[in-house]
């Protein structure tokens, strides 16, 4: 028996991930841990997502609906994906198997901003919870679990759920202990009170998670690593974003309006947030802190230098070597990092407090600086609208970093008109491509869209948006934000029938 288990209630409910597996029904919802491939429950999708298949070889129906803090695993979502076991899926997805079965309209998704989850599941807007599946890393003898390496929803799952599985993961450092900070004080309106948080670093809650013994029904030991994959070295274009990113922060602290360890950062998930997270490294600011959602490798590496203090997020999102490397430090980390649950570490209200400078990146803008950050020509999702709306809306400063092009060029990342939006342009203060900057703050519509033209813009696609923009000037039905609707999605729907958008 694992000693990670120190209560002998749990210990009575010990079985295999398919004794606990069999416990989840046709059509039940469960809500799992884990958050941008950290802290997810490994054995127990496993087991279903095999019950799943023999239940659909036998000619059963059999599919859950599931909710999560954000992406997962190959073992969670590639697994439940694959075995189409999976009816609705929220908030947030990354897997691609998943990916396709949405796409192919086999699945529903729900893509939330991810501080409204748990307050939504609160209200009672996202119907009942009938399972929580959450990997921990230790149950104390008081009964209180030591979370993982994400937080995530697991509060509130625990809470919500009829019945709650457990997967106690060795893998998971037991140094963890003490690094989580979990706020146990939101309500309901009209009882909600302030936030008693006014700093990144500040401690609000308590390090470990509470749980209501009777509603566990099964504890399944586990022993396997958060599977994440690698992020691509930086390139010479995330280089030059990070670039005209670092003389523009420098600017502002110049002029003034930013102190000279700047304001507590928020990165983004993926390559380029990661590169720009390198960039500063190199770059002239200490003493920085991180008011964020995912502690990502160039967060670490960051930590590493001593240019970042600490870092406040609700989940790893680390390489396979850099998790290694926190695992093999975790005491060194513990006091400079603090894991909160995603409502907490994605508020708005703290957010806009601490003054937040937002870093996210983004599938196309259009010349105002319309963000659409999700659906690839307006229909098939990507990942979905994480944690950026949570940041961009709120932000101090709201920044948003792409490359110029994308799929070898043949598609302009900025075009005439967004094919979807996720942030309007009113939430966006900043657009950076390896081509420059475009400051947006202060500036009329038409001001902006001849900024994001001429320093955002490739110049494969430059004359392109100019002639556009030229026509729309003196055709468009109003003069606030020409426009040719006509005309304005034509690059999307050319990408649609040639493969490029290219004239
Ligand atoms: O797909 O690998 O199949 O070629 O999108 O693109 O350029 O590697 O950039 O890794 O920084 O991701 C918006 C997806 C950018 C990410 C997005 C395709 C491109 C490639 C990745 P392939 P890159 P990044 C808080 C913040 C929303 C959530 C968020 C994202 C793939 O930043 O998911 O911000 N953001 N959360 O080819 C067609 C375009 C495209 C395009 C990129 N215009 N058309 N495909 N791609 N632009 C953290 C959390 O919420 C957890």
């Amino acid at each position: 028996m694992s000693d990670r288990i120190a209560h002998p209630h749990f210990r009575n409910v010990v079985m295999s991930a398919e004794e606990a597996a069999a416990k989840v029904h046709n059509g039940m919802t469960v809500g799992m841990s884990g958050f941008t491939g950290s802290g997810y429950p490994k054995a127990v999708p496993t087991a279903l997502a095999k019950r799943i298949e023999e239940e659909h070889a036998a000619g059963r129906p059999m599919r859950v609906k599931v909710w999560t803090g954000a992406s997962t695993g190959p073992e969670l979502d590639g697994a439940l994906a694959k075995a189409n076991g999976i009816e609705l899926r929220l908030p947030y997805n990354s897997d691609p198997i998943a990916r396709e079965r949405i796409n192919k309209g086999e699945m529903d998704y729900l893509d939330m901003h991810l501080s409204q989850v748990a307050p939504m599941a609160w209200q009672g807007f996202l119907g009942d919870l009938d399972v929580a599946v959450v990997e921990v890393t230790a149950i104390k003898s008081d009964g209180t679990l030591v979370p993982s390496s994400s937080v995530g929803n697991n509060k509130t799952w625990l809470d919500r759920a009829k019945a709650i599985i457990l997967e106690v993961n060795e893998w998971q450092n037991p140094a963890l202990e003490g690094m989580h900070d979990i706020y146990y004080g939101t309500a309901l309106p009209p009882h909600r009170i302030p936030i008693p948080l006014v700093k990144p670093d500040d401690r609000i809650g308590q390090p470990t998670l509470r749980c209501d013994l009777d509603k566990v029904v099964a504890v399944v030991p586990t022993n396997a690593p958060d599977r994440n994959a690698p992020f691509s070295p930086p390139d010479d274009t995330a280089k030059a974003i990070a670039a005209h990113l670092l003389d523009f922060l420098a600017h502002e602290v110049k002029m003034g309006r930013l102190p000279e360890n700047l304001l507590p950062l928020q990165s983004g998930v993926g390559n380029i947030a990661n590169a720009v997270l390198s960039g500063l490294n190199d770059g002239p600011f200490h003493n920085m802190t991180a008011y964020t959602e995912v502690i990502q490798d160039g967060m670490l590496d960051l930590l590493d230098s001593g240019r970042l203090l600490m870092a406040s997020a609700t989940s790893f999102s680390l390489s396979p070597e850099a998790a290694e490397r926190i695992n093999a430090n975790m005491e060194n980390y513990r006091g400079r990092m603090i894991l909160r649950p995603q409502e907490i570490s994605n508020h708005p209200e703290i957010v806009r407090r601490l003054g937040c400078i937002a870093m996210n990146g983004l599938i196309e803008a259009d010349i105002y600086g319309n963000i659409n950050s999700t659906c690839v020509m307006g229909s098939r999702i990507q990942n979905g609208i994480g944690g950026s709306g949570d940041f961009a809306r709120n932000a101090y400063i709201s920044v948003f970093v792409t490359p110029s092009t994308a799929k070898g060029g043949a598609i302009s990342a900025i075009v005439p008109q967004v094919s979807h939006v996720d942030h309007i342009m009113q939430d966006v203060a900043v657009i950076v491509t390896e081509q420059g900057l475009a400051d947006l703050r202060g500036l009329s519509p038409k001001k902006r869209a001849s900024l994001v033209i001429e320093n955002c813009s490739h110049p494969d696609y430059r004359d392109g948006l100019r002639d556009y923009y030229k026509r729309a000037l003196s055709g468009s039905y109003g003069q606030h934000a020409p426009s040719l609707p006509g005309e304005a999605l034509s690059w999307h729907q050319r990408f649609i029938e040639t493969g490029s958008m290219r004239a």
